[in-house]
């Protein structure tokens, strides 16, 4: 059994709803159970304008599917939820991101897959919620998730 952290992020149709639904999906994934959800957070959209503001979460799973199992579980769920490409154009927006931040400990560099993910580390939407739900985390290589936390603009902005 792996501990895996998934970053949600919705700015379309309903975004709150959107997250709520995205846990009930992720919940059923084979093999996998949600063990934690962070709080729901409002922030401007990161690098595009003119798009509605995101929600963002954090999830934390126990999974038994291996990273790419999982990645195309979550690709599954975003295109329920009315996303149009599994990969959609960087920066569009969309009503369902599902990204996977970290898996255990594995660092993986694939062409379908970077574990950790790569903008992880520079993100408050998703540094923050992280830590909300694992203070005490480590990356695998050895960063303390509490000194990132500190390096990037507050995100404050939680939703009820
Ligand atoms: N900005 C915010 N605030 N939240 C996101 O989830 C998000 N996702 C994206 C880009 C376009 C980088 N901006 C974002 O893909």
């Amino acid at each position: 059994m792996i501990k895996t952290y998934i970053a949600l992020g919705s700015n379309l149709n309903d975004p709150i709803q959107q997250i709520h639904t995205a846990f009930i999906a992720l919940n059923n994934i084979p093999d996998t159970q949600l063990v934690s959800t962070s709080s729901l957070y409002r922030s401007a959209a990161l690098g595009v304008a003119n798009q509605p503001d995101y929600i963002n979460v954090v999830a934390e799973l126990n999974t038994e599917l291996t990273p790419e199992r999982l990645l195309d579980e979550l690709q599954k769920i975003e295109l329920k939820q009315g996303r149009i490409r599994p990969s959609q154009q960087w920066g569009e927006p969309r009503p369902l991101d599902l990204d996977i931040l970290l898996y255990g400990d594995v660092t993986m560099n694939t062409p379908t897959l970077t574990i950790p993910h790569a903008g992880m580390t520079q993100r408050n939407f998703v540094l923050y919620p992280l830590f909300e739900i694992a203070p005490d985390l480590r990356l695998p290589n050895g960063e303390l998730l509490g000194d990132l936390v500190k390096k990037v603009p507050p995100l404050n902005c939680r939703v009820d």
